[in-house]
């Protein structure tokens, strides 16, 4: 005989286990499309205690649908190694043109993703940022549905080092920071500068360029970088979201080195 309290109170104490792990990160990631899900990997795999939002019930953003609804996208053969480290089934098309199940994709990643020691949290909407002293120091938070049903309801805010705007096209969390505190972001206006028209070539090598620190505390990653920074968008062709994953990732490892990256300021507040 199977026990109903047993099975709800399995998946409510390990749900509130993963969620209470999340309340002081090293790195949040906004948004679970191909550059949060790759920025993820690498960060877990690092060591470094992360955990990615999801404001859908489905996790991989805008790879599901391949190109105009056929799941299939194409991957160049710049990021080979990538792909190798992701064992992703790919089949070469031309030369330097690969192709790829876009279903197979999504879920490749998620597994690589969570094995590596990722915390994902699907259905959970991040409607703004904790900032102290000048600095993004953690992201606030509602269930979806909440926002859905438009209710006033109030949020809870999660302390992280560093947080990841993969939101894609909207870049929602540089909008929200931008709107809320009128920052001077690391941009040419220092202002939101808004996503150019199609040419691969160019959106591809500037969604990398463009992935950096945009504010203390704040990275941006994928096409929420050429929204932010003012790239070409570049189609179904989706190497230079994993490259930015990885290079977001890269970059804050490297800023989590350094004893003093601003995160002080961060615990000082708490006291
Ligand atoms: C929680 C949120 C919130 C929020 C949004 O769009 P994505 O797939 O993002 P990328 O940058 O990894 O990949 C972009 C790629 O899919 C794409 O659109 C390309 C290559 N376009 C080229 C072209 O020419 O059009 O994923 C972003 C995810 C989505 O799943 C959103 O639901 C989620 O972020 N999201 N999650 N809180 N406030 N806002």
């Amino acid at each position: 005989m199977l026990n109903e309290t047993i099975i709800t109170n399995a998946i409510i104490d390990r749900y509130f286990e993963k969620l209470r792990n999340a309340t002081d990160l090293d790195v949040a990631i906004i948004g679970g499309g191909p550059s949060g899900l790759v920025a993820g990997y690498y960060i877990s795999k690092a060591g470094k205690k992360a955990a990615l939002f999801e404001k859908k019930l489905s996790i991989g953003g805008g790879l599901w649908g391949g190109g105009m609804m056929f799941n299939e996208i194409v991957l160049q053969d710049s990021i080979l190694p990538i792909i190798e480290e992701f064992e992703l089934k790919v089949q070469e098309y031309k030369k330097g043109y690969y192709v790829a199940n876009s279903i197979d994709v999504v879920a490749t990643l998620i597994k690589k993703a969570i094995s590596a020691g990722l915390n994902i949290f699907n259905l959970i909407n991040v409607e703004d940022l904790i900032f102290k002293k000048n600095r993004v120091a953690g992201i606030v938070i509602n269930w979806s549905p909440v926002n859905m049903a438009n209710l006033h309801i109030d949020p809870l805010s999660f302390y992280s080092k560093y947080v990841i705007d993969a939101t894609g096209h909207a870049a929602e969390i540089v909008t929200i920071l931008s709107r809320k505190m009128g920052v001077k972001l690391n941009t040419e206006t220092g202002q939101i500068i808004g996503e150019k028209s199609m040419d691969a070539t160019q959106g591809e090598t500037q969604t990398v360029e463009n992935t950096k620190e945009v504010y203390p505390g704040l990275f941006v990653s994928g096409m929420a970088a050429n929204a932010v920074l003012g790239g070409y968008r570049m189609g179904p062709i989706f190497g230079g979201m994993f490259l930015s994953g990885k290079k977001v990732a890269e970059q804050i490892l490297e800023k989590l080195k350094q004893v003093n990256c601003g995160i002080e300021i961060i615990k000082n507040h708490r006291r």
